[in-house]
């Protein structure tokens, strides 16, 4: 759901969105950051089971070696401050705009 709020958001705001699904694997989060080199990488959970695959994607970065090229932002419902440190994301938010707001202060 997150995909069409927030990639339509995005993408008015002249983002370029690269979707990589869901239930995506964390390898092919780390293959896909290394050819796209984005600025952001964003990832959506609905249900608090999706905090652990979060995490579990941040250590696959941080071991390949590329978590420090890329700002993480996590959203969804079961997003929460303590998820968010829990997780090593750069920030986290529960609302579409305010999610825009913090990719613009980011590219600035
Ligand atoms: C619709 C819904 C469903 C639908 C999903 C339909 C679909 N294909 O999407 C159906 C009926 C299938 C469903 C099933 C289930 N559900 Co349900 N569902 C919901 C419900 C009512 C709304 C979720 C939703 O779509 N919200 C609308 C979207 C747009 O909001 P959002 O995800 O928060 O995204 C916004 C922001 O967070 C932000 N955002 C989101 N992601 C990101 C990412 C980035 C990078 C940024 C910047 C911003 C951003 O932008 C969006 C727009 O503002 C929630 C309750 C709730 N209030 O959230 C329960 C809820 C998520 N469901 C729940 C549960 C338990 C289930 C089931 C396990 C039930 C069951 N026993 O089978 C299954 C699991 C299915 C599965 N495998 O995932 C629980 C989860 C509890 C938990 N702690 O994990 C919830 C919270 C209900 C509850 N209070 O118990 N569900």
């Amino acid at each position: 759901m997150w995909v069409i709020y927030f990639r339509s958001m995005a993408e008015a705001a002249g983002f370029a969105v690269h979707d990589l699904g869901i239930d995506v694997p964390a390898q092919t989060f780390t293959d896909k950051l290394k050819e796209v080199k984005p600025d952001i990488l964003g990832m959506s959970g609905v249900l608090t089971l999706a905090l652990d695959s979060m995490k579990e994607t941040v250590e696959t970065l941080t071991q390949a070696g590329v978590r420090g090229s890329v700002k993480v932002i996590i959203g969804g419902n079961p997003v929460t401050r303590e998820a968010s440190l829990m997780i090593g994301a750069d920030a986290f938010t529960t609302n579409a705009a305010e999610g825009v707001k913090i990719y613009q202060g980011w590219v600035k």
